[in-house]
């Protein structure tokens, strides 16, 4: 068999696996490992100290499996249908961690995918990864045609918009490769996601600085959330969805797989809120309260096999709080824009348990800066 039918069948495989997306690359070195490299420099990988340790084996896919000749690469929307789903009243879950955790299935299509290869090529060696090894997943991606880069730094195609995750199978036969996408990057003058950001991780397009991003603080952070961050978490329990719910290629394509559930918003409707009325039987209904008392083995029952399982019940906990003093600050100041002033005195910032000043009202939970001298001014966001 030729390499061009070889992955011709291993392409209709991923689609009957179905897999939404597949395509294939050859396994050569990473073009953008420098731009990685530029990335970690600048420290925007925040706390996520595995991205430095492993730097270095994200310059070729060798370092994952030695002697690799080509990279299949899939991409798999959010499935939702029949899954257990969990609803918090008051606190937004990203998207992608309402249901299932995807690393789960995407492992088993893509070992029922390895399976199906080694009968093609029985003396090939495979190894198939998701978010697993140290590789620069959206570059191969984009190289294996599933899709262009978004200047909130996703993978967009499309058709399906950037609602997917990828996995990768790795193998040492030589496969045809597919052609990449025609542009790098379709944005064009868009900048909708930039703009919608609360907090500005996406202000150098194309790049996200993880220390902004409350993904990053809400998710991946272990211990105390900072002050100003937390502000900025609003009702976000678990996530952050806005630069993706922005996006015009998801906006349009994106559908709900429960027609009572709508977007909310109520708070912001960067994320999917599931209604009362949501005749799901496998879906679990919260309150904020179950969380903060919520023992450990009940934590482990209702969120078994989902992503937050790995945010542990402390985290969780931790989100609540943020979550629930933020609902209470909301509710006691209303819904209209504030004013932010700054005030400056030469002994440093004081009163850091303050931050907004809201005409004659303060709100507790941020910062004001004092210095000396300087008149008061509107304070730009302090990230
Ligand atoms: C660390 C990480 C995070 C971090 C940092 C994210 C980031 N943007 O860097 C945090 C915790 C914030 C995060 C959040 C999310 N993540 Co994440 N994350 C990863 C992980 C493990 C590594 C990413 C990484 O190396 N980042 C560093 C930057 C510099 O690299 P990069 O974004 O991949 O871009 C490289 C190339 O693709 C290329 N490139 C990228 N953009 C452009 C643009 C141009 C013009 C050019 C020339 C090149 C280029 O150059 C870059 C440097 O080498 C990957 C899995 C993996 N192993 O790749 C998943 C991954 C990127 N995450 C994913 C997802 C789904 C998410 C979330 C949606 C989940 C959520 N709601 O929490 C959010 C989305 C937030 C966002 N806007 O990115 C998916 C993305 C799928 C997709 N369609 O793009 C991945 C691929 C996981 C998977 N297997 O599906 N994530
Ligand atoms: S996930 Fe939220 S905080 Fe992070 S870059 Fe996107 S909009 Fe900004
Ligand atoms: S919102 Fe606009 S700029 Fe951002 S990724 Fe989508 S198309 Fe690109």
């Amino acid at each position: 068999m030729n390499s061009e039918t070889s992955t011709i069948k291993v392409l209709q495989q991923c689609h009957e696996l179905g897999f939404d997306l597949a395509g294939v690359c050859r396994a050569e070195s990473a073009w953008s490992f420098t731009r990685f490299g530029g990335w970690l420099d600048s420290g925007k990988h925040a706390g996520m100290s595995y991205l430095a340790k492993y730097c270095d084996a994200r310059s070729h896919p060798d370092s994952v499996l030695a002697g690799v000749k080509s990279l299949i690469v899939v991409g798999r929307k959010k499935t939702e249908k029949g899954e257990k789903r969990i609803h918090v009243e008051g606190g937004t879950i990203a998207r992608y961690a309402q249901g299932r955790d995807y690393h789960l299935s995407m492992r088993e299509k893509l070992a029922e995918l390895a399976a199906f290869h080694q009968e093609l090529f029985p003396t090939a060696k495979t190894r198939f990864v998701v978010d697993t090894a140290p590789i620069l997943e959206r570059e191969y991606a984009y190289r294996a045609g599933l899709g262009w880069f978004g200047k909130n730094t996703m993978l967009i195609n499309d058709e399906l918009g950037s609602d997917f995750f990828l996995g990768i199978l790795l193998s040492t036969a030589e496969l045809a490769p597919t052609k990449p996408a025609p542009e790098i990057s379709c944005c064009g003058s868009c900048q909708k996601c930039v703009d919608a950001c609360p907090t500005g991780a996406l202000n150098e397009p194309y790049f996200l600085d993880a220390g902004k991003c409350l993904n990053y603080w809400n998710i991946e952070h272990r211990g105390k959330i900072p002050e100003e961050i937390a502000g900025k978490m609003e009702n976000r329990l678990f996530g952050c969805d806005v630069c993706q719910r922005i996006c015009p290629f998801n906006r349009e394509k994106s559908e709900l797989s429960c027609k009572t559930c709508q977007p909310s918003e109520k708070f912001h409707p960067d994320a999917v809120v599931l209604q009362n009325s949501c005749d799901d039987s496998r879906l679990i209904q919260l309150t904020l309260d179950d969380i903060t008392g919520m023992d450990e083995e009940t934590f482990q029952n209702i969120f078994r096999e989902t992503s937050i399982l790995r945010l542990g019940l402390d985290g969780l906990k931790r989100n609540a709080e943020i979550v629930r003093n933020n609902i209470t600050e909301k509710s006691l100041f209303g819904d209209h824009s504030v004013v932010k002033f700054t005030v400056t005195i030469a002994f440093g910032d004081v009163f850091p348990n303050l931050n907004r000043v809201t005409g004659m009202q303060i709100e507790l939970s941020g910062q004001i800066v004092f210095r000396m001298g300087a008149p008061i001014q509107s304070l730009p966001e302090r990230m």
